[in-house]
């Protein structure tokens, strides 16, 4: 049976064998584009069959009969469950409102996301989601919506094979996507073409993989990017390096800036009924301002010559005369202030190294810079900036939307004059009242994440395309809101959570307050595979089915112009459900029967595909719908003619690629980039340095692990990677007292965890790299075990301070943080007991770790 793996995002096409309805074989699928195999799945598929069929998956729906986190269930029929759950939602829905619920969500593991906002938008909820969306590439789809009107930041890059510069840029592609899948192939084989070796340039503290393919590598001090970034620029914009035909003529750069106020001039600022929505540019031609017509992609009269740079005196409606600059001239400005020689002080990489790579992106075209996490998506208040530097340094050098360079897809494949529904048609996000988004939590703080923010591209997404923007992960409320939501009634009680494909005692920073907040609540409710910790503290746990037992049909969170997919390779087991059959069951047990027409997942994927033409079984024979990435027309999509007849353009208010964005500037924020110094460091917290001198990064994937998955002894990937472990370089070590595979704490000011040393020369000195997501599924899943949760997680670490967070999308910092590290001193540590023994006999280290 053909199907695709969902254990990770890469989706390789797999074949699936059964016999008597019992799967007992897989190998790739030869034939399919995405074909990779890896440690997860075994020789044969025997560790995802013995995933599959673990004796330790819940297989039945459990109802907590002792204490909350005592680990005492009773197995009840799953629709008792759901009448169970919708019951006290309403008791609780009723007394607090619907915006008493939130959800917890991990990183995309499913295509059944919008299944879940369909029911919050339904139920009246405001949307209250807690997600690392605001961490991992989902806030950049947003800040990229905004600015070039869908996500230009890919992991997979199609047409990398053409790029003459690659740039990977926090990005351990090796580990990611595992050794042997698609890009990895696709960047070696890119490398052994003699003619034309691309150049590879990485910008990352550790010496990863590909650095040996690499001729520029550019050893970063954690959590500086945005300044590399804005140095980039600055080269960029001094030495001209820029594409000047697509800044004038494509980008909002020419659009001029009013000195007074500092906000974007406008129609309505310059004429009585003027629309607010127009734009003004500087014409050379007549020396006198010229309006840009936004609805229709061009300036109000023909010939318009538009200045790049430069200041002009305009007159106002109201006969004030202001001093006006064009955003071009303000952003060179800006990136005047971050030249090589400084950043090279802020980032420890020489200036020479940093004006080389800048130049080798800007002229040796086309140029890639694909998404890593480690760049900016987990750089606390740097983010943003840096979100809003990638997406000018693609756009202005020329590289966007052009073979070789970083594509900008759009809703698609386009079979029969239209495409598959979207996951964003599905969510009805139309139907949440303004009152209920007002209550986002997080709403007026981290706006661009917010309604607010949502609405203002919404816009321009549905005059392109005819459709809702996505909400999924695209939309979110920051997460440390959400704990001190639950904590302290503010700005209203939250006191329901339900946590599917997500594990927040392991993911979210500040392991010990998101404990804290899960234990006080009223319901919650998680759909789990294993009994994690999170799900230990739940009043029901319930089974989910995996991506073996359920049919597929993504395009990865409404980023791209394909779909891929397939059927279920099995029923399945014991009472497993879709996490679409949660939503759905509660949505009919709460009054919105007519909303979920479709009884079958199966049905949903049919109805998806009937306005293409496509039936589900013809799906289901290729598993894909792509579109024809040979043809030109797929590339600089900006300069294609609409069938209204004009000129298409970017789907952004202004129809241009604003790299003066509008919508940041909307949401009262300052759309010009900035760096500065991460919240805790020895530049700007020296005293904290002092007790705490090593530079902490946690992040890292590393394959077989995905995420907290994979941990459960028996299936044999965590035999094979059987501890947490650190990066540490072999002088700071020596300095340390510490040893190749020794167990070390790991303490910074929230908490300390233990790890195990690995020693090398990957790394630069005095910075370590500890694991995220370790927990053990061997100990009690009771309290204080609690599956190990507070032993070597790195969350314990990490610090979730609101005021500390990006201001316009809320991330927080996992890269770039203070710590110390010192050898566990027990003298049983040394020996060669098995650790988690130990962990057992001193109640999980949980008393120590959780340092009161
Ligand atoms: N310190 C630090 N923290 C980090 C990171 C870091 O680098 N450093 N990385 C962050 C990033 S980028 C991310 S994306 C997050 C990841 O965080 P998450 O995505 O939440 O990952 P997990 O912690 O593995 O939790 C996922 C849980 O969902 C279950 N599950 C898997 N598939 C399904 C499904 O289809 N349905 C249901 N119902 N359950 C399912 C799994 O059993 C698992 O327990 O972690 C973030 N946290
Ligand atoms: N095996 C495996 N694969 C996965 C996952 C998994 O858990 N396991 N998770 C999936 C998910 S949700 C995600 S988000 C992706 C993430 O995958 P990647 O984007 O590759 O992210 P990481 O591996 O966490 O970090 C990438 C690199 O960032 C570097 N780094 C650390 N701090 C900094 C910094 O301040 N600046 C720079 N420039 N680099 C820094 C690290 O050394 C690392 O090599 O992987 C996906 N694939
Ligand atoms: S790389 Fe491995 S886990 Fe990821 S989709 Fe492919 S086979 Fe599955
Ligand atoms: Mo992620």
């Amino acid at each position: 049976m053909k199907s695709r793996c969902f254990f990770c995002h890469v989706h390789c096409g797999m074949l699936v064998g059964t016999k008597d309805g019992k799967i007992v074989r897989m190998k790739p699928d030869e034939l399919d584009p995405l074909t990779g195999m890896c440690e997860r799945i075994g020789p044969n598929g025997e560790r995802a069959i013995k995933n599959h069929y673990h004796p330790k998956r819940i297989n039945h729906a459990l109802k907590r009969v002792g204490e909350r986190g005592e680990n005492k269930w009773e197995k009840i029929p799953y629709e008792q469950a759901l009448d169970e759950i919708a019951a006290k939602l309403n008791e609780l829905k009723e007394k607090y409102g619907p915006e008493t619920l939130a959800v917890t969500e991990g990183t995309y593991r499913s295509d059944h996301l919008w299944a879940r906002s369909r029911f919050t938008n339904l139920w009246g909820n405001p949307g209250n989601l807690a997600d690392p969306g605001s961490i991992c590439w989902c806030w950049l789809y947003t800040i990229n919506l905004a600015m070039v009107g869908f996500l230009s930041e890919t992991a997979l890059n199609a047409t990398i094979g053409l790029s003459k510069t690659i740039v990977i840029w926090g990005a351990r592609i090796n580990e990611r996507h595992s050794p042997q899948a698609w890009t990895v192939k696709q960047l070696r084989a890119a490398c052994s073409n003699e003619d034309q070796k691309p150049n590879v340039i990485v910008i990352d503290p550790y010496m990863i993989d590909a650095v040996r393919d690499a001729e520029t590598y550019l050893p970063i001090r954690p959590g500086t990017d945005t300044a590399m970034m804005l140095a980039w620029l600055n080269v960029i914009f001094n030495e001209k390096l820029y594409d000047v035909d697509f800044v004038k003529n494509w980008s909002n750069g020419p659009f001029l800036v009013r000195q007074d106020t500092k906000k974007l001039l406008r129609e309505s600022d310059l004429r009585k009924g003027g629309k607010r929505e127009n734009f003004v540019a500087w014409n050379t031609e007549t020396e006198k301002p010229a309006v840009w017509v936004s609805s229709q992609n061009r300036y109000e009269e023909e010939g318009v010559e538009n200045a790049i740079e430069g200041e002009f005196g305009v007159t106002l409606e109201d006969g004030k005369k202001v001093a006006c600059r064009t955003a071009f001239s303000l952003l060179k400005e800006r990136c005047d202030e971050y030249p090589p020689e400084k950043v090279a002080q802020i980032t420890g990489v020489p200036a020479h190294k940093i004006e080389h790579a800048a130049r080798t992106y800007a002229t040796e075209k086309p140029s890639c810079m694909g998404w890593g996490v480690g760049c900016i998506d987990q750089a606390g208040w740097n983010a943003t900036s840096g979100a809003v530097c990638k997406v000018i340094l693609r756009s202005i050098t020329g590289n966007l939307d052009v073979p070789g360079g970083d594509y900008l897809p759009e809703p698609g494949p386009v079979i029969n004059g239209q495409f598959p529904v979207r996951d964003g048609e599905l969510e009805l996000s139309e139907m949440v009242s303004p009152e209920a988004r007002a209550k986002l939590l997080g709403n007026d703080r981290f706006r661009m994440m917010g309604w607010k923010g949502f609405e203002l591209s919404d816009g321009p997404f549905r005059e392109m395309w005819g459709v809702a923007r996505p909400q999924l992960h695209q939309m979110l409320s920051a997460t440390p809101l959400l704990w001190r939501a639950i904590l302290n009634d503010d700005p209203y009680p939250v006191r329901a959570v339900i946590s599917w494909s997500s594990n927040p005692m392991v993911w979210a920073p500040n392991t010990k307050m998101v404990y804290k907040a899960l234990k006080s609540l009223d319901l919650f409710v998680s759909l789990e595979y294993w009994m994690t910790p999170t799900a230990a503290l739940a009043d029901y746990v319930l089974p989910a089915a995996d991506w073996m037992e359920r049919p597929m049909f993504t395009n990865i969170e409404d980023s791209l112009d394909m779909f891929l997919g397939g059927p279920r390779a099995s029923e399945p087991v014991a009472d497993r459900r879709m996490d679409y059959d949660f939503f759905r069951g509660l949505g009919l047990r709460m009054g919105q029967k007519e909303h979920w027409p479709w009884e079958t997942y199966e049905e949903v994927i049919a109805h998806r595909l009937e306005r293409i033409g496509v039936t589900y079984k013809e799906f289901c024979e290729t598993g894909m719908l792509f579109p024809d990435m040979s043809s030109a027309d797929q590339f600089e999509k900006h300069k294609s003619i609409r069938q209204d007849g004009q000129v298409r353009g970017f789907a952004t208010p202004s129809r241009r690629c604003e790299i003066y964005s509008s919508i940041i500037e909307d949401l009262d924020y300052d759309p010009l980039p900035l760096f500065r110094e991460p919240a805790e460091s020895p530049i700007s917290t020296p005293e904290v340095a002092k007790e705490y001198p090593i530079i902490l990064t946690t992040g890292g994937r590393f394959v077989p692990m995905f995420h907290s998955e994979h941990r459960v002894p028996g299936t044999g990937t965590r035999e094979m990677h059987p501890w947490p472990i650190f990066e540490i370089h072999m002088e700071t070590a020596r300095e340390l007292g510490i040893r190749d595979g020794d167990w070390c704490w790991i303490e910074t000011p929230r908490g300390r965890i233990r790890q195990v040393a690995r020693l090398g020369f990957a790394l630069k000195a005095g910075v370590i790299i500890a694991q995220p997501s370790w927990w053990y599924p061997e100990l009690p899943a009771e309290e204080p075990w609690l599956c190990g949760a507070f032993i070597s997680n790195a969350n314990v670490l990490t610090d979730d301070n609101p005021d500390i967070l990006d201001p316009i999308c809320g991330n927080w910092s996992n890269r770039g943080l203070l710590c110390k590290v010192y050898r566990c001193e027990e003298p049983e540590w040394l020996s060669d007991r098995v650790p988690h023994e130990l962990f057992l006999e001193e109640k999980s280290g949980y008393p120590k770790a959780f340092k009161a």
